[in-house]
């Protein structure tokens, strides 16, 4: 086990109040592109310029078209070792609140109970007139992009650039966040806000930060532990690093 492992271990033996957040790298090995790999292109479009209300505004079939095509992925692709990880954590630490910016419902799978999907799912769809939501499964799907009841186009619930998160999933967030003592913060680039700026927020009020990436990020220079490698290795291998000192103790 190397140090930095060790050290992330004994850190969670003693932490009262764990949150974790993750980005799109911890469903990276369930078969999901992420956003800013290079698999996340989609007909030569970069997913940033699709992911906004202007897109939408100006070409609403094909923003529409990239969402079918990811729920098509999506839709075939099972939570990983490392989602399942950070649902046996949750058993582990009975506080454990998990945000995550992923709006793949993956996490959902494993029957974890706290858990704030800060951006949305795709698989729920609103209006863009009133802001009434539904699940796509519940629509029918007569044009693209399917039309509500009051004739407005329907959008994804997702959250796209320069939107505003909803205010009580942003409060949670903020209370989830103050309240921990240990952040995890798993396969995210660590550039979207407000996500971003949630690892300095906890090491300001005094908690610890631990990393887990393919590689170095914006978070690196202020976690406390970096553990570099894919998250369905790492994660499980964390939970097992807690059961073998819990036998030991
Ligand atoms: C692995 C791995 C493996 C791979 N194991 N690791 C303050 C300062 C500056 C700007 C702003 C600011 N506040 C707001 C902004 C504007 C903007 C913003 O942050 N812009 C930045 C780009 C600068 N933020 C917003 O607009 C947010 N709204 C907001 O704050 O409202 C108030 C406000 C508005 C405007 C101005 C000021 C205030 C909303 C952000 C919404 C983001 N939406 C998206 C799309 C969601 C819907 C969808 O999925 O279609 O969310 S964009 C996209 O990025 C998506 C993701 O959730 C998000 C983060 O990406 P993530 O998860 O980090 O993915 P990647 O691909 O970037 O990284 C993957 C990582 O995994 C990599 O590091 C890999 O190495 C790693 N990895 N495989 C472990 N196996």
């Amino acid at each position: 086990m190397s140090n930095e492992m060790e050290r992330a271990i004994e850190r969670l033996r003693t932490t009262k109040s764990l949150l974790v957040i993750t980005g799109a790298g911890i469903s990276a090995e369930s078969g999901i592109p992420t956003f800013r790999g290079d698999d996340g292109l989609w007909q030569n479009y970069r997913a940033e310029e699709l992911a906004t209300p202007w897109a939408f505004e100006r070409d609403p079939v094909t923003v529409w078209k990239w969402y079918d095509w990811r729920r098509g992925i999506i839709g075939k692709a099972e939570p990983n070792p490392g989602h399942h990880a950070i649902k046996r954590l949750e058993e582990m630490f009975p506080g454990l609140f998990l945000i995550t910016q992923n709006v793949d419902g993956l996490h959902g799978r494993t029957g974890i109970k706290n858990i704030i999907e800060i951006h949305g799912n795709l698989w729920r769809v609103r209006c863009s007139r009133d802001g009434r939501t539904s699940m796509l499964m519940d629509v029918p799907l007569k044009s693209i992009p399917p039309r509500c009841e009051c004739g407005e186009l329907l959008r994804p619930d997702v959250v796209w650039f320069g939107e505003s998160i909803l205010s009580d999933v942003l409060q949670m967030s903020y209370n989830a966040m103050s309240l921990c003592d240990t952040l995890m913060v798993v396969g995210t680039s660590g550039v979207v806000y407000p996500v971003a700026s949630f690892p300095e927020n906890v090491k300001g009020n005094g908690g610890f930060v631990i990393e887990v990436n393919l590689e170095p990020t914006p978070i690196t220079n202020v976690a406390d532990v970096s553990l570099f490698g894919k998250s369905g290795d790492i994660l499980p291998a964390i939970v097992e690093g807690i059961v073998r000192q819990q036998a030991k103790n």
